[in-house]
């Protein structure tokens, strides 16, 4: 398919989603909103993908946050259209049946601090740059971020920076909890690929379900959370991959993992 706002690219079982807006420093309006949902959608058909990037084009930015200038003139009922579009896209990140990847290589504030967070693991360049500063400019965060930093790092850093608007800078995202992994700008994409690489080399439905057990256990208590896990984990031995895997290593063989 041919996109206006993102680049999408595949090598081999890692696919790569790019924001490309450079006029905007990769800002989040509309069009990109639902290009980026329609290439997550066929992302997740497609049994040739195991794991995704998402990065912004250039060397400057994630996102810059959503685009302030297509918000300028939104009505209230277009203002909350806005907030769930950009919701429903992230929870559908968030929600994906294989890994994502956030390889955030500049500016990640507002939105796009929100779209790294609705990804399942954040590796950052030494150049990123972090921050909530919807409140500078007479909004709050809409894409979900009050949600979703006070679960990753605690409520009270989460309000600290969502009050305040500061920006972080890559080793304070680090100490925070809010990324795994600082790493020279010019490595960020290997690293990321790297990671990648080695979750697509697993059995497929393991991380599927390992993520779905996370992802519902940290909304539920965790007697409830445990019952999920069991029950994915009875589900997985009626896999073939659970033959294969284990059948691999008493064969002392490296397994080959179809995903069913
Ligand atoms: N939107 C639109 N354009 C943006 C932008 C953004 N978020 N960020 C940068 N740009 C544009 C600039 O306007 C500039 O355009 P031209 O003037 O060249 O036409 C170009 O990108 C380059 O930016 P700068 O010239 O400003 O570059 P600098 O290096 O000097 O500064 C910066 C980089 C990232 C520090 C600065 O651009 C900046 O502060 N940008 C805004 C960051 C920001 O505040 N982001 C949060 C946006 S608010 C909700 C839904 C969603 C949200 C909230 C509520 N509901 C509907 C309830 C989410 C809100 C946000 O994300």
């Amino acid at each position: 398919m041919a996109w206006n706002n993102i680049l999408v690219e595949f090598d081999n079982e890692i696919a790569m989603v790019s924001i490309n807006r450079p006029k905007a420093l990769n800002a989040l309006d509309n069009e990109t909103l639902t290009e980026l949902s329609d290439a997550m959608a066929e992302l997740a058909a497609n049994q040739g993908v195991r794991a995704i990037i998402l990065t912004g084009a250039g060397d400057k930015a994630f996102v810059a946050g959503a685009d302030i200038a297509y918000m300028l003139s939104l009505t209230p009922v277009q203002a909350k259209e806005f907030s769930r579009h950009g919701q429903y896209v992230f929870s559908q990140i968030e929600d994906m049946p294989k890994p994502v990847i956030a390889a955030v290589n500049g500016f990640a504030l507002g939105g796009g601090c929100e779209l790294s967070m609705a990804c399942d693991i954040r590796i950052a360049s030494e150049k990123a740059k972090f921050g909530q500063p919807e409140v500078s400019l007479g909004i709050m965060a809409g894409f979900g971020g009050t949600q979703r930093l006070a679960r990753l790092v605690n409520p009270g850093i989460a309000k600290e920076m969502l009050f305040t608007g500061d920006i972080y800078d890559a080793q304070a995202a680090l100490r925070i909890g809010l990324v795994s992994k600082v790493v020279p700008a010019g490595e960020l994409l290997d690293e990321c690929k790297k990671i990648a690489k080695r979750i697509a080399a697993m059995g497929p439905v393991g991380v599927r379900f390992t993520k779905e057990a996370i992802n519902q256990g940290l909304n539920m208590d965790q007697e409830k959370a445990f019952n999920i896990e069991a029950d994915l984990f009875g589900v997985i031995f009626s896999t073939a991959d659970q033959t294969e895997g284990m059948s691999a290593f008493l064969e002392k063989r490296k397994a080959g993992f179809k995903g069913e």
